[in-house]
């Protein structure tokens, strides 16, 4: 009797509840208090997935893609990195889309451009070049290649082996804010304006050519070379400078202004030295990083991904992580849309976690 007293007006509030949500949806209207109950917005929901892809499983992969496809033919021919939880979304976090690209010897990866910004990491091979904007860049091993939004960029192999690299660039961010646009250059390759590596030998060394313009947002360096970036850490390593968290750790930096190399994207190189035990570090910023050298491990929550050259894993947002090395040492390459965080005064980290 008295559950029924009590459970009948109850009904028919659940009952005028249903109809006025039926009612303000119609009307495109949402209650809010219904719509987060029970959601833990006390910290980042971080749905990308810890993940690792193995050199050595993605390479015979994308030498089988040259078989199949031309580069000419491929728009380009690039295994994309899907991250576990969001498959079929080419994404290797909420914001990144990560690709390992393939140009066999003779080929042309053809000009285009768009507004999305691309950041290059050379994992294999010698002989390639990419253009950015009018001036060619020689790859080799190590080097992190910038081609800003909107800049003419294409790749060519004139050497004798394969080359492939570790592209990441900001497709999933940028389309989310619905900014997409992309042309095709009218020939395959862009007109070469100036000399070889004209941005790395100035902008690279923090010379500035007189009655050079404003800084734009992205690096002009266009190319910064390990040649360079691993004897800088090396000089780090011997002057005693390091993180419990990072080891060694260089930021690539926009000569002119001092920050990220791009607007979107902060790309980082560190040398984790033999034994390296890294101690326990979170950030807002999912990182995907390329293995340079050596090998090593790095745990993140309840899981431990080894990794050796080549190796390219996803540390997610807000996840506490820890990177080890073995007695060979390591140096790792690292991505995260730290910069566009920064920009809007979001990033966090975490030391004590
Ligand atoms: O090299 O321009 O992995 O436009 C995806 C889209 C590489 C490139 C990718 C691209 C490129």
């Amino acid at each position: 009797m008295a559950a029924e007293g009590l459970s009948a007006p109850g009904d028919a509030a659940d009952d005028r509840q249903a109809a006025f949500h039926r009612r303000i949806g119609a009307k495109h209207l949402a209650a809010l208090w219904v719509a987060r109950r029970g959601v833990d917005l006390s910290k980042p929901a971080a749905p990308t997935a810890p993940a690792l892809w193995r050199f050595a499983e993605m390479r015979p992969e994308i030498m089988t893609a040259g078989a199949l496809i031309r580069a000419e033919d491929a728009f380009r021919r690039v295994l994309v990195l899907e991250n576990p939880a969001f498959a079929g979304e080419l994404r290797a976090t909420n914001t990144l889309y990560a690709g390992l690209q393939l140009v066999l010897p003779g080929e042309i990866a053809p000009c285009h451009r768009h507004t999305q910004t691309a950041l290059r990491f050379v994992i294999e091979g010698e002989g390639a070049y990419s253009t950015v904007d009018g001036e060619r860049t020689r790859l080799h091993p190590g080097d992190f290649v910038v081609t800003p939004q909107w800049s003419w960029h294409d790749h060519v192999n004139e050497g004798a082996g394969p080359v492939i690299w570790l592209d990441v660039l900001d497709t999933p961010l940028v389309g989310f804010l619905d900014t997409v646009f992309r042309e095709s250059w009218t020939a395959p390759l862009y007109p070469v304006r100036r000399p070889d590596d004209t941005a790395p030998a100035l902008y690279g060394a923090g010379l500035v050519p007189e009655g050079a313009g404003p800084a734009h947002d992205a690096s002009p360096v266009v190319n910064y070379r390990y040649a360079t970036a691993r004897p800088a850490l090396a000089r780090l390593a011997a002057a005693g400078d390091i993180d419990p968290c990072h080891g060694h750790r260089l930021r690539y930096a926009h000569p002119m202004t001092g920050g990220y190399a791009t607007p979107t994207m902060a790309a980082f190189l560190q040398a984790l030295p033999a034994g390296f035990r890294g101690a326990l570090y979170r950030s807002t910023d999912a990182q995907i990083v390329c293995v340079a050298d050596g090998s090593g491990r790095t745990t993140i929550g309840s899981r431990t991904f080894d990794w050796t050259r080549g190796d390219v894993f996803v540390i997610p947002g807000w996840h506490a992580y820890a990177h080890a090395a073995d007695e060979t040492g390591a140096v790792l390459f690292s991505v995260s849309d730290r910069a566009a965080q920064e920009a809007l005064g979001l990033w966090r980290e975490d030391r004590t976690a």
